[in-house]
């Protein structure tokens, strides 16, 4: 049986200690494949894989109403590609402006799109007077401009790029002014200050050129390890994933692999993949097979969520600019006509590796105790891997307890042995959700020492991944 509500009208002796059992367990997922045809966007595929398939977009771009018809309808994700920097959300002290960023995120809202945040700390695109603030006040200063930024966005991002680019090519720390006025400790001083605005949202390091083992990556895994250690709050890894055709580093997922053990997860953010101009068929078709080579490798990972190109069209792609006579780098060309880059995601995408397994976690905590009884309640979570489409909790009732009635799921009591499924209205959570169930019970409120969830089988999912 369940209610909706809690039982009223006992008497409660107030909150008792809060009692922890978190507890998850796996399932075997059946890999819902959908068929890449013409009708079927990246968003959509991926989103099968329980990935997202984005790109990043910028302000001056939007009233290209061709472009934004695509960025609207083939992504599951977008990434604000410059106006989240500092440059334009804190242009002078503790002056803080989010018009433009928020014109993109509305933009995504309005179209189901996740959004990703970039970024909040890099030595690039920072106003000048942040230069000029005494080494004694810049600590104070980032943390300010962290918490400010990430309040303001707070529950409408997956992911933050907390601090972007801080490594050099042989694993040494980039001498920005942030390192040379607070030092090596101010990047798990940026997380810190990250977590503490928002819990909820993912906070990454994001890189380029640490896409293949080598010195930097090494130097981004350790620093990664270390925080793990020492629990500094970091979730993800972004490899940025600006890469050369032909020249994809043969490791790619061994090296994703091995952030993903470390416990974090991990995003290619900024993919594009370059070419010396001009175009030609065979660069094409070498360009297809690379990018085909990366969707692989971040399906053959469980932790890799998702992939973000760099813009989507030769239009706006900030190669050529950067790189004279590079470019050709994105899936779509300047005319908005699809490249063999295209069919090559799509078909990868639609491969046979198996959706990541959803899992789920529970947590138990008493929340009233009264002389004979108690009500607990248990939050079930998702356990970031992939959504699900229901859950089970079980538990052995420690000694010289009995439960007598659920709510918000559905109770069964087979001697010790205690079953709570899911409602009809609660089963579905999605990469971060959450959702809780109540009991009321008799005797003891001891914690229960087998407390597991177990997800149902996740099925295609649609939609934002939260
Ligand atoms: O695409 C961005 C371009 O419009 C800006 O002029 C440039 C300024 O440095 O930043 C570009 O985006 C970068 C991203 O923020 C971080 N990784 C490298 C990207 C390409 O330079």
């Amino acid at each position: 049986m369940f209610r909706h509500h809690p039982p009223r009208g006992r008497r409660t002796a107030g909150f008792l200690a809060t009692a922890l059992v978190a507890l998850s367990a796996g399932l075997t997922a059946a890999a819902p494949t959908a068929a890449a045809h013409a009708d079927t966007t990246l968003g959509e595929l991926a989103e099968a894989k329980g990935r997202y398939f984005g790109s990043a977009t910028d302000n001056p771009e939007l009233p290209d109403t061709r472009y934004t018809q695509i960025l609207g309808s083939e992504f599951s994700q977008i990434t604000v590609g410059n106006t989240m920097k500092w440059q334009y959300t804190e242009p002078s002290r503790g002056r803080f402006d989010y018009t433009a960023a928020e014109e993109i995120v509305d933009l995504a809202e309005s179209n189901g799109q996740s959004v990703r945040g970039h970024t909040l700390v890099w030595h690039n695109q920072l106003p000048d007077w942040v230069g000029d603030v005494p080494a004694g006040e810049l600590l104070e200063v980032m943390r300010d401009h962290i918490t400010h930024e990430v309040d303001h966005f707070e529950g409408r991002l997956i992911h933050w790029d907390v601090v972007n680019e801080a490594f050099e090519e042989d694993g040494s720390r980039r001498q920005s002014v942030f390192q040379q006025k607070i030092g090596d400790s101010y990047i798990a001083e940026a997380f810190k200050a990250a977590r503490a605005a928002d819990p909820d949202v993912k906070l990454y390091y994001n890189d380029y050129n640490i896409e293949g083992i080598g010195p930097k990556s090494d130097a981004v895994y350790e620093m990664v390890k270390s925080f793990k250690a020492r629990g500094i709050p970091i979730d993800g890894v972004g490899m940025q994933a600006h890469l050369i055709a032909g020249q994809v580093p043969a490791s790619l997922q061994q090296n994703i692999q091995r952030f993903a053990d470390l416990g974090v997860d991990v995003a290619l953010t900024e993919l594009d993949i370059r070419m010396t101009l001009p175009r030609t068929a065979a660069k094409d078709a070498r360009q297809a097979t690379d990018y085909g080579a990366v969707a692989e490798a971040c399906l053959a990972v469980s932790r890799c969520v998702g992939i973000t190109l760099w813009d989507y069209t030769d239009k706006y792609s900030w190669v050529p600019s950067v790189f004279p006579g590079e470019g050709a780098a994105l899936p779509w060309d300047e005319n908005f006509a699809k490249k063999p880059a295209y069919h090559a995601i799509a078909a990868a995408l639609t491969g046979g590796s198996p959706a990541p397994r959803g899992e789920c976690t529970a947590t138990y905590r008493v929340t009233s105790q009264w002389q004979g009884g108690f009500t607990a309640e248990v939050t079930v979570g998702n356990g970031h891997t992939a959504p699900i489409t229901g859950w089970t909790v079980t538990w052995t009732l420690p000694g010289g307890q009995s439960v007598s009635s659920a709510w918000n799921g559905d109770l069964t009591v087979g001697g010790q042995e205690v079953t709570v499924r899911n409602a009809a209205y609660n089963g579905t959570l999605s990469r971060s959700g959450s959702t809780t169930f109540g009991f009321q019970g008799e005797g003891t409120a001891d914690t229960p020492a087998d407390m597991t969830c177990t997800p149902s089988p996740a099925t295609q999912s649609s939609g934002v991944i939260g």
